[in-house]
């Protein structure tokens, strides 16, 4: 896997940078990604599962999947990938991670700057009061749970298809896309939308586009570096190429 010593110049002189990342991060945690083999959407219709309707017309079937979910994202560890993520934040001033990702990985890795543009399937909400609820209270819970203080459903804090992404959240990404001198694309197939404008965003206030996957996707014709390969191998490399700069520098310095 060839990293141009040309992308290594770029981030040497670059000063923010955005990882906008999909399920391809996750998947050496384990976590089936949606489209790709054995993806969730080729075994479950997205539609059916994760859309208001579909929780309305079968709630327990819709609760019981995003319990499963769960459980795996609780039985996982970040890997190399989401962990060098963090890392970059010891030698760049601005590093944000916009994700579509649900299962707070880039979190546990330590990464402080996530914005999280479908939620996170670790907090829950009564659809009547709103009141929010962890994940913690129904571990066990295989029906969907009621609000003790309406009644109310209760259901996963993500965005589901047809619903509109938290506004804040939204505007932010695209402010710190257009802000970013490099924007990393990893690990997403970059179909879901509005999620899949952030890079666009990046590009036209002219950040370098760099994408990570183990395939071309339907933005690779817009990117200027495509390295194909797993997030988990290729991170950790152009972190190193940077390190090896960094601290060739840090020795010149004292002297
Ligand atoms: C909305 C949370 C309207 C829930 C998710 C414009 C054009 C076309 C369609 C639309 C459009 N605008 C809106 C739509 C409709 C829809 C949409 O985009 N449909 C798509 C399918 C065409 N969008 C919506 O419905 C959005 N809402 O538009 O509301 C509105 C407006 C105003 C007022 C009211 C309403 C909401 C979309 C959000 C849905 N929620 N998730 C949950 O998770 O349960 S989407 C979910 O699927 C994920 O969050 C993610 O976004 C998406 C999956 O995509 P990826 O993460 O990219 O995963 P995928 O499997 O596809 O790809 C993985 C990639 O990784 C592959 O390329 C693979 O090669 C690579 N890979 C694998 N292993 C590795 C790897 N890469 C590197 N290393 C590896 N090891
Ligand atoms: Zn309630």
């Amino acid at each position: 896997m060839e990293i141009s010593s040309d992308l290594i110049e770029k981030l040497k002189s670059a000063n923010s940078i955005l990882f906008f990342t999909g399920a391809g991060i996750s998947a050496e945690s384990g976590i089936d990604t949606f489209r790709g083999k054995g993806g969730l959407w080729n075994k479950m219709s997205a539609q059916e599962l994760a859309s208001f309707d579909g929780f309305m017309k079968n709630p327990n079937l819709v609760w019981e999947w995003y319990q499963y979910r769960r459980k795996i994202v609780r039985e996982t560890e970040p890997n190399a990938g989401h962990k060098i993520i963090a890392a970059f934040e010891k030698h760049f001033d601005e590093v944000t991670v916009v994700t579509q990702n649900v299962d707070n990985l880039h979190k546990r890795a330590g990464s402080s700057n996530i914005l999280e543009l479908h939620g996170n399937i670790e907090r829950n909400f009564c659809m009547n009061c709103k009141t929010f609820y962890g994940v913690e209270k129904f571990i066990e819970t295989e029906e969907v749970p009621k609000c003790e203080k309406c009644d109310g459903l209760i259901r996963p804090d993500v965005v589901w298809f047809g619903e509109m992404l938290p506004q804040e959240i939204f505007a932010k990404a695209e402010r710190k896309a257009a802000d970013s001198d490099i924007c990393f694309i990893v690990g997403t197939s970059a179909v879901v939308y509005p999620a899949a404008y952030i890079p666009i965003s990046a590009k036209e206030a002219g950040a370098t586009l760099v994408e990570i996957n183990i395939e071309s996707t339907e933005i690779t014709n817009q990117v200027d570096y495509s390295i194909i390969g797993k997030a988990g191998e290729i991170l950790p490399r152009i972190f190193e190429l940077l390190s090896t700069y960094v601290l060739v520098l840090h020795t010149l310095s004292l002297f």
